[in-house]
């Protein structure tokens, strides 16, 4: 296998804030299968990095009265950091403020140019800040805003140089269909009915509006806009239009650029089109993942968001749970193109069934019964008997199982193929009853045999296992007393490596058991800590930039709406409900004689707040009784994005009993 290369990308993160669990989730997976793939003899360049220039930077560093370049900095400083606390083994790390990107960005929009594929224009149409994308009327969702973040866009026109897309069409089209570039293929279809069938957009790649980019070399006026300066990186990282590596003709093109499906039209478009453009060989795959979606305590699915405050923090489930259970977790959770929700209960779950009495019961019962019965060193004498075949086929298939679900990224399926393998060695425990053959001095020969057995299962699993859990396995291999160097691919794939008479380490627990009641409690405590934290964190415009709006409700005819009669009124007096927390009672000027309305907002809302002000009812509402109490329609009120309720204040000079219509 010698001179094979492999060459694997995650995207360059932007380091607007601090990295979560959804950013180690590509470059955990990143990372295991180049870990496996210099198991298999590769050589391997394992790329990530940061994407650092554009406007929202640009905006945040001036919140913030540092410059952008500060403002990265101290960003990527958390990135670099998270990436060696889980074990990332990157081998080299681009960030786009590199001055040898930053040359061979303008070097590569020079070219373009003078191919006449970039070409100076105006643009006009709907822009959306926060994902920096100009987004056309078809293209935008059925609310008019972003159909990526489904946040509101507004309309820009400004000089722009545009990349031209049309010339790329047939050969992307093709790529897409005909090809396995993209993973998983039903993605293609979508791609191919809504940007390709409708005509492809020419791409606005500069922009006047803002300076934090790299300009233009021929027309300073410009800073090169997001796309072209971005996913140039996987080229410029090995050298390609600059002298700072040599690695382009060694590595390129890639093997595997991974992405979650946020990012995945730019790749599977916009890239090919470039490289089409420059003459330069397509990379082999693009694998595209779902998001980690956050399940919260109501076992409600929401997206994970700053504004929130429900990213969830790796360093703190790395400091409770171990790194590597962090690991397995999210690769065994993420399926291949599917939304995963994350959520606390799955994760100590999996955690407690899979690696605490899964995999790690199996090699402390198989250590400890060496030790207890063998004093830690097996015997020399073998019997064969019922089981062995059935487990050891089971042990000997497993690693082409694994290659195959490697080779096409699916990573959750290798650890799938994995414990598969660890439930047929636990249950060669109960088939074997191991601790009977202790019992019987005849029995000696098959008790060794047994325990040997499960040795060399134990071995083959946790080779598979490395590049998955890089920490723990070396702890294995020290307890079944072997070598790490013995512990390679090549005798993952044979029985027998061990000598017959192995002597095994006990040692620590390797998974210990989560109590789930209490971790729940305490995760919970946390979450709602960072919640409040993260929103007296954020800036304003923030607060409303990270909210999606819950789904519009179904279509409703003018007759029906009009059943619904909304009035102003005032609010004389409020007190709380005796006997519920969440309860308020209002008396209110309705411009009618006036009518007690009971609201839930009090969580909210203190008594005082409210007194005096003008709000909205539904006033015809039937009247309930809430708490005990009769309320006479309800006040009209906004979700928060926290899960709050912001009451509705009309313009206070409109009289009582205004109508609304
Ligand atoms: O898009 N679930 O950077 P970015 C799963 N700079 N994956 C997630 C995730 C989640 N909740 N959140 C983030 C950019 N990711 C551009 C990329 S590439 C030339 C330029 C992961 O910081 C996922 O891989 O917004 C996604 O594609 C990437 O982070 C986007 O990171």
């Amino acid at each position: 296998m010698d001179n094979k290369t492999f060459y694997i990308t995650t995207p360059i993160y932007y380091p607007s804030g601090n990295p979560h669990i959804g950013h180690c989730y590509t470059t955990v997976a990143c990372d295991s299968i180049a870990r496996y793939k210099r198991m298999q003899g590769y050589d391997v360049m394992f790329l990530t990095g940061t994407d650092e220039h554009g406007q929202k930077i640009e905006q945040k560093a001036a919140e913030k009265g540092v410059t952008p370049k500060e403002y990265v900095d101290e960003i990527v400083e958390v990135f670099k950091k998270l990436w060696s606390y889980m074990n990332i083994s990157y081998d080299r790390y681009i960030r786009t403020t590199d001055d040898y990107h930053v040359s061979a960005v303008q070097k590569i929009f020079k070219d373009l140019y003078d191919k006449g594929y970039i070409y100076k224009g105006e643009y006009k149409g709907k822009y959306c800040t926060p994902c920096e994308s100009f987004w056309t009327e078809s293209q935008l969702d059925e609310h008019g805003c972003c159909p990526e973040c489904h946040r509101p866009v507004v309309e820009a026109k400004e000089e722009a140089y545009f990349f031209k897309m049309a010339p790329f069409a047939e050969k992307i089209e093709k790529l897409l269909l005909e090809t396995d570039y993209l993973r998983p293929k039903y993605r293609a279809q979508e791609l191919v009915n809504n940007f390709i069938k409708p005509g492809l957009e020419d791409l606005c790649v500069s922009r006047t509006s803002f300076t934090w980019g790299i300009p233009v070399s021929f027309d300073d006026k410009h800073v090169v806009y997001v796309w072209i300066d971005a996913l140039s990186n996987y080229i410029t990282a090995l050298g390609y239009d600059n002298a700072a590596y040599d690695d382009f003709s060694k590595f390129w093109p890639a093997d595997v650029h991974m992405v979650a499906k946020d990012i995945m039209r730019f790749h599977a478009i916009i890239w090919p089109a470039m490289l089409i453009a420059l003459d330069i060989p397509l990379p082999k795959h693009l694998a595209v993942h779902g998001w980690i979606t956050f399940q919260n305590k109501n076992g409600e699915n929401q997206k994970m968001s700053k504004s929130l405050g429900n990213v969830v923090d790796p360093f703190m489930l790395g400091e409770r749970y171990g790194v590597d259970a962090i690991r397995y977790h999210i690769m065994r959770e993420m399926a291949l193109g599917a939304d995963s929700a994350f959520s606390n209960e799955i994760m100590i779950n999996r955690i407690n069934s899979d690696l605490a009495n899964g995999f790690g019961n199996l090699v402390s019962r198989t250590v400890a019964m060496a030790d207890k019965y063998f004093g830690g060193t097996l015997p020399a004498e073998r019997e064969v008997g019922d089981f062995d075949q059935s487990l050891n086929e089971c042990i000997l298939a497993l690693r082409e199982k694994v290659d195959v679900c490697v080779n096409e990224t699916r990573l959750k399926n290798a650890l799938e193929e994995i414990f598969i393998a660890v439930d047929r060695a636990n249950k060669y425990i109960d088939e074997t009853e191991p601790w009977k053959l202790g019992k019987d001095e005849s029995k000696k020969a098959r008790l060794a045999s047994v325990l040997y057995n499960l040795l060399e299962a134990i071995r083959v699993i946790s080779t598979l296992l490395s590049p998955f859990m890089p920490t723990t396995m070396p702890k294995v291999w020290e307890q079944i007393g072997v070598a790490a160097d013995a512990c390679n691919y090549e005798n993952a794939g044979k029985l027998g490596v061990l000598p017959l008479d192995v002597t095994v380490h006990k040692g620590e627990i390797l998974f210990p058991r989560i109590d789930m009641d209490k971790e729940i409690d305490e995760l919970n405590a946390i979450i709602e800590k960072n919640m409040a934290a993260a929103k007296a964190d954020l800036s304003e415009s923030e607060k409303t930039d990270e909210f999606t709006p819950d789904e519009l409700g179904s279509e409703i005819t003018i007759d029906d709406f009009g059943k619904a009669d909304l009035r102003v009124a005032l609010v004389k007096s409020c007190e709380k409900v005796k006997k519920s927390k969440k309860l308020l009672c209002l008396q209110l000027d309705d411009g009618f004689g006036g009518r007690q309305v009971v609201s839930g907002i009090a969580e909210w809302y203190k008594p005082e707040d409210l007194v005096g002000k003008k709000i909205i009812i539904v006033a015809n509402l039937k009247p309930a009784k809430l708490c005990g109490v009769e309320s006479q329609g309800m006040i009209l009120a906004a979700d928060t994005p926290d899960g709050g309720a912001s009451v509705v204040f009309p313009d206070q000079s409109l009289p009582c009993g205004s109508k609304i219509r």
